[in-house]
């Protein structure tokens, strides 16, 4: 006779995604404002977070503006680089993965 046992799995067992952070990089060109308004626009911060991570960027030379799954992510960085481009600054902007 077939005595064999089987167990329920109760515990889900799905490891938690690649998390991606969203750095934009300074430059000499960009204004402060638009950057300001990118940062709020793409990264729904409110405007005096917003600047003061503009500030860290001008500062610092570089500045997490979020962290995503890597697709959502991709498309912050594209969404950046298009509405940039499109208003002819070269901010620069990229994701990178967390640890
Ligand atoms: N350094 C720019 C200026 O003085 C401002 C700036 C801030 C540009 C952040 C890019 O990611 C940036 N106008």
């Amino acid at each position: 006779s077939d005595d064999s046992v089987v167990l329920e799995r109760r515990t889900q067992r799905t490891k938690p995604p690649q998390m991606f952070q969203v750095v934009l990089l300074n430059d000499d060109f960009t204004p402060m404002e638009f950057v300001v308004h990118v940062i709020q626009e793409f990264f729904s911060k409110d405007r005096e977070t917003a600047t003061q991570i503009m500030l860290k960027i001008h500062l610092e030379g570089k500045g997490i503006c979020g962290i995503y799954t890597r697709d959502v992510a991709s498309t912050k960085v594209d969404q950046v680089l298009a509405a940039s481009r499109a208003a002819g600054h070269p901010l620069q902007c990229l994701s990178e993965p967390v640890e």
